[in-house]
């Protein structure tokens, strides 16, 4: 294939056109196959740009190296289309589906777009992921919570925890732009009487909260109030982007690689399956689609590094579709150690009706939750999360973050010729113990009922925003996240993290991943 036909192929997909614009990156050679294809060589790949690529692409770009990264969501900065909001969900709502794929009241009828939320569904959980430039930093809440110590060092016991609290955790912060809302504005603020409102009635019933930090710019928050500047996190946008305010990871990690010249994203190309050569390099077979999920065109990619990081559920059935399609050497702890992180929605309705319930107006981003980790009978954190519905429901919504007692197991089933997840009521018992007892002394202390209304019975055990686990750090990978039986193949995201870790997980996720690849650097495993 030709520059020319290059660029006309690449043309139709309308992004990953800027990048065929510039002059073709050095570190990429490209040629055809016999059956047309296009083969691209490329001697450091990362596929999957959330916070474990995005820290690799980073640190690698700054030392010196040319990377590509591939990335099977739209990059939206660049293609200049809007993120929609959670009243009006338009293109960026949903990956792929004809109908909105929030966790309840989906009412809303799509077009089939390449949106920025997916969600894969198992027979007992439903697992929602972020898709596009900037991976789930894309819809997620932005709450950024460092774990706490003592579990930091259970979950991680070989790692050295002081250098992670004194170092990593700090430069994370940094990196993602982490800040507090500041309270006098949250006192006042009527977007946040849901958060005033849990506050208060986790007092009365004799839990302890504490202040959530999040990488949504609290100075632009308080502008948008006072309407100086386009609203965000006040116009119910979040799980489907947010057009302002949000640091994510294309305004932070990925801009600053991008500014070092030696990065190029292909958004729109999603890797299919990967193959060990005898010179223990890597063919990727990708698919290019267009913004409707049509393929484009079929392209190899050679590499002599590849870093997977496409999410825990991503790298899963990477690694695993290719075992039974290439022979892909696994370890056979692949898959194991899974875990949900504990998730359990949950909610009550009846929840202040006569003094104007959690309020009408709802900010998007969370910045309060409860602390009952303490507790050995019924250990958990839960989100004060938001319910920005447009009007005043009267209702709190919560996301417990509970132990994960049981594990659960990621296969792949050959008929099927998909993953597969070991995972049933067995593995969130303690968890529904949990939100039950929280919502008991909630409702017994200030009033409400369980919410029916949100939940099938109130509780929401299939809802999971935090998959981790399945490629665990030190067991299936060496101890900076070098796959074991392979020389040059990595993963770096949730994956490395056993299934728990007690808060929600990204800045974690971005702390190991700094860690490795810093180590990894330094031992010259790139050159
Ligand atoms: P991730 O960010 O998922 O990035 C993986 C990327 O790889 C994605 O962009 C994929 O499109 C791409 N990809 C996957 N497969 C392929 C393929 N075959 N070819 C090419 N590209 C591929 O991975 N966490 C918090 O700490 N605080 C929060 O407030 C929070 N809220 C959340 C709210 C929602 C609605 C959701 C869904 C998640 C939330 N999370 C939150 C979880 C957090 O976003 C998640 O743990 C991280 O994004 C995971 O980071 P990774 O680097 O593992």
């Amino acid at each position: 294939m030709d520059r020319k036909k290059f660029i006309k192929t690449g043309i139709l997909a309308v992004s990953g056109f800027y990048f065929l614009n510039s002059n073709l990156f050095p570190a990429m050679q490209s040629g055809v196959d016999k059956g047309e294809k296009e083969i691209i060589d490329a001697p450091i790949l990362i596929v999957g740009s959330g916070y474990g690529g995005a820290v690799s692409a980073l640190r690698l770009c700054e030392s010196g190296k040319k990377v590509v990264m591939l990335e099977m969501g739209l990059n939206w900065q660049k293609s200049g289309i809007p993120f929609s909001n959670m009243l009006k969900p338009g293109k960026s709502a949903a990956w792929l589906k004809k109908k909105t794929i929030a966790p309840f009241m989906n009412i809303f009828s799509l077009t089939p777009f390449t949106g920025t939320l997916d969600r894969m569904d198992f027979e007992h959980i439903n697992i929602w992921v972020g898709r596009g430039v900037g991976g789930g930093s894309l819809v997620n809440g932005g709450m950024a919570v460092t774990p706490k110590k003592s579990y930091f060092k259970e979950i991680f016991p070989d790692l050295d925890t002081e250098k992670f609290y004194n170092i990593y955790f700090p430069l994370v912060h940094k990196e993602l732009k982490v800040n507090v809302i500041g309270e006098q504005f949250l006192k006042d603020c009527p977007y946040y009487k849901f958060t005033r409102v849990g506050e208060a009635e986790a007092h009365k019933a004799g839990f302890k909260t504490i202040r959530v930090p999040n990488v949504y710019d609290f100075q632009y928050m308080e502008k948008e109030y006072r309407n100086e500047v386009p609203r965000s996190a006040f116009n119910t946008e979040v799980i489907y982007g947010n057009n302002h305010g949000k640091n994510s990871l294309d305004k932070t990690y990925l801009k600053k690689a991008l500014e070092t010249g030696n990065l190029e994203i292909l958004d729109l190309h999603c890797v299919e399956h990967i193959k060990l050569n005898d010179d223990k390099t890597y063919t990727l077979q990708v698919q290019q689609t267009d913004i409707s999920g049509g393929v484009v065109t079929d392209k190899v990619f050679n590499c002599k590094k590849l870093i997977l990081a496409a999410g825990t559920m991503g790298t899963l059935k990477l690694l695993l579709h290719s075992n039974v399609v290439n022979n892909f050497p696994i370890h056979k702890q692949i898959g194991k150690n899974w875990g949900n992180n504990g998730n359990f929605m949950t909610g009550r309705n009846w929840v202040k009706p006569l003094s104007g319930g959690t309020g009408a107006k709802q900010s998007t981003i969370p910045v309060g939750g409860i602390d009952n980790w303490d507790d050995k009978e019924h250990p958990f954190f839960t989100e004060i999360a938001p319910l920005p519905m447009g009007m005043d429901v009267a209702t709190a919504l919560y996301l417990l973050i509970n132990r994960v007692d049981k594990k659960g197991e990621v296969s792949y089933d050959r008929n099927a010729k998909k993953i597969i997840l070991n995972w049933d009521q067995s593995n969130t018992f303690k968890m529904r113990e949990n939100a039950g007892y929280f919502i008991k002394k909630m409702n017994r202390a200030n009033g409400g009922t369980r919410s029916h209304f949100l939940f099938n019975n109130g509780f929401g055990a299939n809802v999971c925003y935090h998959p981790l686990g399945g490629c665990v750090l030190g067991k299936v990978t060496d101890e900076y996240g070098k796959l074991k039986d392979h020389e040059n193949l990595y993963v770096l995201d949730g994956s490395l993290i056993p299934g728990t870790i007690g808060v929600n997980p990204f800045v974690t996720i971005t702390a190991i991943a700094e860690y490795c690849i810093e180590n990894l650097i330094r031992q010259n495993e790139f050159s």
